[in-house]
């Protein structure tokens, strides 16, 4: 039904401003910290999974707005899912797909990685993406086929002032991103400290000292998986590794790092199985216009993929 319908501009432009005035409403509500606006909720029985009102009255905005534009569309957001406490499926219609904050601790604590995320599929395809940080007033856009940008102006990835962006050859040279969730249950995190723990140290490599490589440079957690990915969008890290995150946390952003070249695969990559949005695990690698030795971009992207899926430890993660 949806197969001829083509991704039109009104769909980006719509997403952008809504994207706009939520983060207005973002950056109002963070100047009245810990007043009413910002009352602090623990969802369910996890301590560490926080909620504020001002997650809710943006998700109910954009809600209401995309309603009243696009009628015939479906809507999945984080607190509207949690709200039913049930999930959903995902079908062909066009559906919206938002994170009204995503980085709400950071939001609580004026750690300014915070995003408003709004993404579009269309046959499940994801087709448009909009990520504003209202603390750093960075607008990340997308819509497919027609490139990445950041501000509306700068394409990504990133290249200054002009040369090609080559493709790390090994993990050893890659800065990856990734987050440690809300799931503190000591057998979650303890296998994802693990797996961390083997990616940055070589296993038998006992002494400190200068021969301690690592098997990858560094790990950054922003505390917005969102951004994490638009860093690797940009090409400022080079892996997105994380397990656990829902389709809200990355719909937006993985139209943007497509668009800028990128890859994102649920395991060991698109031999495997094709990537579903609704995976819960997602590992993503950056794009770039070139790569050491004799491979393509894309076969260097699937080995990287393969190398780091080797190393860390699958860990289940029921939906
Ligand atoms: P949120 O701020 O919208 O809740 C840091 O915790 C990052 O992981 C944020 O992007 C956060 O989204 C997301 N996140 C929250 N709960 C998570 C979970 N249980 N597993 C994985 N990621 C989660
Ligand atoms: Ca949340
Ligand atoms: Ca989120
Ligand atoms: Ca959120």
């Amino acid at each position: 039904k949806w197969g001829k319908m083509c991704i039109r501009d009104r769909f980006l432009e719509f997403a952008i401003s809504l994207v706009q005035e939520c983060g207005q409403i973002i950056l109002e509500a963070s100047k009245e910290r810990y007043s009413k606006i910002n009352k602090i909720y623990e969802k369910g029985e996890n301590p560490s999974d926080l909620v504020t009102e001002t997650d809710k009255i943006v998700e109910e905005l954009i809600k209401s707005k995309l309603n009243s534009k696009f009628p015939d569309h479906k809507f999945v957001g984080e607190e509207t899912a949690a709200a039913a406490g049930k999930h959903h499926g995902l079908t062909d219609e066009p559906t919206w797909i938002v994170d009204p904050i995503d980085g709400t601790t950071n939001f609580i604590h004026w750690f300014p990685f915070v995003a408003v995320c709004i993404g579009l599929t269309i046959n499940k395809e994801p087709v448009v993406g909009a990520v504003f940080n209202p603390f750093l007033n960075q607008l990340y856009t997308a819509r497919k086929g027609n490139g990445a940008y950041l501000n509306l102006n700068t394409k990504l990835p990133l290249s200054s002032p002009n040369p090609p962006i080559t493709l790390p050859s090994s993990l050893s040279q890659c800065l990856v991103v990734s987050e440690y969730g809300s799931n503190r249950s000591s057998t979650t995190l303890g296998k994802k400290f693990r797996s961390v723990h083997s990616l940055m140290s070589k296993p038998g490599d006992v002494t400190w000292g200068k021969k301690n490589a690592g098997l990858v440079r560094g790990i950054r957690s922003l505390g917005s998986a969102a951004l994490d990915i638009i860093q690797v969008a940009k090409g400022e890290a080079d892996i997105f590794w994380e397990i656990g995150c829902w389709e809200w946390d990355v719909t937006a952003a993985l139209v943007i790092l497509r668009e800028s070249g990128g890859i994102m695969v649920n395991g060991n990559g698109p031999n495997e199985e094709p990537f579903n949005i609704l995976g819960r695990k997602y590992l993503a690698v950056r794009g770039g216009s070139s790569c050491a030795g004799d491979e393509t971009v894309e076969q260097s992207q699937l080995r990287l993929v393969r190398e780091f899926w080797n190393i860390v430890e699958e860990i289940d993660c029921p939906r």
